[in-house]
């Protein structure tokens, strides 16, 4: 019953080529795992203390309501900009925010507007333009635009989520709905649901994902996937809404913000965070920026095919140190007879 020596080798060299061989698991937790929520940087009901107490980590502007239940940054009338501001700067490298955001309101059919933006920025309540929130800002936007006001881009249906890194040099074209800016976006039908809605920005190592989780199915379906995008650290977490002629209510329900457990490289980790310049590198239009340009994604994950070539590999490997062992085993116990 011992182990015949030929196949331990054998084992022992599978082993190594398992461990060469699987990728790193991506550390990904996107369920709401309570252990990583930051509390400092989470706006969960029933709001306590929010705008009023001093100790409290968030300030609001604006038409702002903060009730029990809900922070309303318009209410359905006419004209008004409501946002609400981590006092908090954020110094993860990598993050998952999670917005659950009720737009609803007695409007039909694009007859109703503007949308609200959940921002991650160098300022913080600097009211303007830009769904209540500055032009020219400083880092990371994505806007639930409710109301279509480029009647040439009938080729996507509102409300329309899109992304948007800025270093203070670009403007967002409210006429085209930001389309020039863009990065990705996606066609989400997030107004008047009875059920809970909800947002997912990811951001880790460079890459950018909003999930959205807007039809009741409890599963988040992907919406923008982009890499090679630079942010900061150090930055505000907030949201902000606007109507205009039209209007909407715009709650936002939570923002929960989760740590990602992200290894990264030396060389990453002696970078100053706080001085990166929010930054996308686009060899391509924005719009084809779906696949990592740079690269720097393409590494770390394998595609489909790759997958199916190394195990291809390890599986040969298998065959022939199983074979090699057993001739092995097979020539020692010939040798064993012949001596005894
Ligand atoms: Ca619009």
């Amino acid at each position: 019953g011992r182990m015949p020596k030929g196949l331990g080798g054998a084992g022992a060299l599978l082993t190594l080529l398992a461990a060469l061989l699987v990728p790193p698991v991506r550390a990904d937790i996107t369920d709401g795992n309570s252990e990583h929520l930051k509390r400092e940087h989470s706006l969960t009901k029933p709001y306590q203390g929010v705008g009023t107490s001093p100790s409290s980590q968030w300030d609001f502007w604006g038409s702002t309501l903060v009730t029990s239940q809900y922070v309303r940054l318009t209410a359905d009338e006419r004209s008004k900009q409501g946002s609400i501001w981590n006092t908090v700067p954020c110094f993860l490298k990598d993050w998952e925010m999670h917005v659950q955001f009720k737009v609803h309101g007695s409007g039909k059919k694009n007859l109703h507007g503007d949308g609200f933006a959940v921002w991650y920025t160098k300022d913080r309540l600097q009211p303007g333009p830009v769904f209540g929130n500055q032009d020219h800002y400083v880092g990371l936007a994505i806007f639930v635009d409710t109301f279509r006001n480029d009647l040439h881009g009938m080729d996507r249906s509102f409300p329309y989520i899109s992304a948007m890194v800025n270093n203070g040099s670009l403007s967002y074209d409210h006429g085209k709905d930001g389309r020039p800016t863009e990065l990705g976006g996606c066609s989400a039908d997030v107004r008047n649901k009875d059920y809970d809605t909800y947002l997912a920005i990811r951001y880790s190592k460079g890459r950018l994902t909003v999930m959205v989780d807007i039809d009741d199915k409890n599963e988040w379906k992907e919406c923008i996937d982009i890499g090679g995008v630079r942010l900061p650290i150090g930055y505000y977490f907030g949201a902000s809404a606007a109507t205009g002629d039209l209007a909407d209510n715009h709650d936002i329900i939570s923002m929960k913000l989760y740590q990602l457990m992200v290894e990264h490289s030396a060389e990453d980790d002696n970078l100053d965070w706080t001085k990166i310049e929010p930054s996308v590198s686009l060899l391509k239009s924005p719009k084809d920026n779906i696949d990592d340009p740079t690269g720097n994604f393409r590494s770390t994950s394998l595609t489909g095919w790759k997958v199916f070539l190394l195990l291809l590999c390890a599986l040969l490997g298998i065959v022939v140190c199983a074979v090699v062992g057993a001739v092995v085993f097979q020539k020692r116990q010939e040798r064993n007879k012949r001596f005894y």
